[in-house]
C-alpha cells in the first residue's frame, strides 16, 4: 500500500511542500494522541480564555494549535501561520516560501461527547501575501478524529485519503476520492430555518417533499455541527453542506471561516469532483478582506450545488 512519503513524492518535486505537509500531518499525529487520553486527562474542559471570534477557547483548542505552531516552527519551508485561535499571523522562518492557514480544532465543541473533530489546513506561496483566494492554495487538507485517524490531502491534483495505523505510518485508503453528483442527502443545521433566506428555503422544501416533490426523489437530512465530519461523510458518499448566509450571520459575513475552513474544504471537495459556492460565486474565487472572514459555505455534489445556485439566481 502506498504511505504519504511515497505519494507526496510522486505528487510534487517541491521539497518545501511535501515537508509542510508532513509535518501537519505529524501534528495531527500528535494531537489525536491527546484527543484519545483528553477525557481521563480532563482537559476537555474550557481554556478560560476566548478566542478572536469571541469564542471559549476549549483546553484543546489551545493545545492543539500549540501543537500545530510547534511542527511548523521546525520546518524550514514555513514563513507564516494564520491560525483561527491568534489575533495576528505568526512569523516564522524568515526563509521560508509557504504560509499556512489553519483551524487546529475544529468542531471542538464537540469535544465533551466524543464526536469526531478534525484540524483544518490551507498551504500558499507566502510571496502573494495572507489575502489570496482559494484558487492560489498550493494544497488543502485536513485531520479528521474520528473512529479512524484520517487525513485528506490535495495537492493540485485529485483528493487523497490516508489513515493512520498502529505504527503511527499514514497508509493510503483511497487514491482519488470521487464525490458522486448526485446525492440523496443535505447537511444544515435546521434550527437557524427562521433565519434563512429564500433560495435557502425553497432548496431544503424540495429536498423535503422528496419524491413527491420536483426534486422526484427522496432525501436524508445529516448534521453533525463538526464541519470535519459533515465534510468527510460527503467527500466519501456524496451530498451537500450548507451554512448559507442567513438573517442572523448578514451582519459577518457568515458563520464559517474563508481562509481556514471554507477555502480548503472547497479545495478538497472540488479536487474530488465536487463543487463549491457562496450561493452567489465559487468560493474558491472569492476575494478576501481579512484573515478571520467569514463567508457562507455550501458545497458537495455538483447536482445539488447548481440547484442551489439556480435558487439563488432567482433572487
Ligand atoms: P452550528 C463548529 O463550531 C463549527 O465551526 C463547524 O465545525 C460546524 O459545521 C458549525 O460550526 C456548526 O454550527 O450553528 O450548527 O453550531
Amino acid at each position: 500500500m502506498t504511505d504519504l512519503a511515497q505519494w507526496l513524492a510522486a505528487e510534487t518535486d517541491t521539497e518545501g511542500l511535501a515537508g509542510v505537509i508532513t509535518a501537519m500531518a505529524a501534528a495531527g499525529a500528535e494531537i489525536a494522541a491527546v484527543l484519545r487520553a483528553a477525557p481521563i486527562a480532563g482537559q476537555t474542559g474550557l481554556a478560560g480564555a476566548t478566542n478572536v471570534q469571541g469564542e471559549a477557547q476549549k483546553a484543546l483548542d489551545v493545545i492543539s494549535n500549540d501543537i500545530v505552531l510547534n511542527h511548523l516552527r521546525a520546518n524550514p519551508a514555513t514563513s507564516i501561520l494564520v491560525s483561527e485561535e491568534l489575533d495576528e499571523a505568526v512569523h516564522l522562518a524568515p526563509e521560508g516560501s509557504l504560509m499556512v492557514a489553519t483551524d487546529p480544532l475544529d468542531g471542538s465543541s464537540n469535544l465533551d461527547v466524543n464526536v469526531t473533530v478534525g484540524t483544518i489546513f490551507s498551504v500558499l506561496a507566502a510571496s502573494g501575501g495572507m489575502l489570496q483566494k482559494g484558487r492560489a492554495q498550493l494544497a488543502a487538507g485536513y485531520i479528521a478524529y474520528g473512529p479512524a485517524t484520517s487525513l485528506v490531502v490535495r495537492l493540485t491534483g485529485r483528493t487523497s485519503v490516508f489513515c493512520l495505523d498502529d505504527k503511527g505510518h499514514w497508509v493510503q485508503v483511497v487514491a482519488a476520492a470521487a464525490v458522486p453528483a448526485s446525492s440523496g442527502e443535505f447537511a444544515i443545521n435546521t434550527a437557524r430555518e427562521r433565519f434563512w433566506d429564500e433560495a435557502t428555503r425553497r432548496y431544503v422544501a424540495e429536498n423535503v417533499a422528496g419524491e413527491t416533490g420536483p426534486a422526484g426523489k427522496r432525501y436524508n437530512m445529516r448534521w453533525v455541527g463538526s464541519m470535519v465530519a459533515d465534510i468527510h461523510r460527503i467527500l466519501m458518499r456524496g451530498g451537500i453542506f450548507l451554512y448559507p448566509l442567513d438573517s442572523e450571520t448578514l451582519a459577518n459575513g457568515g458563520r464559517l471561516r474563508l481562509l481556514y475552513e471554507a477555502n480548503p474544504m472547497a479545495w478538497l471537495i472540488e479536487g474530488a469532483g465536487g463543487l463549491s459556492t457562496t450561493g452567489h460565486e465559487n468560493i474558491l474565487d472569492v476575494e478576501p478582506t481579512h484573515i478571520h472572514q467569514r463567508i457562507p459555505v455550501i458545497l458537495g455534489s455538483a447536482d445539488e450545488v447548481h440547484r442551489v445556485e439556480r435558487w439563488y439566481r432567482q433572487g
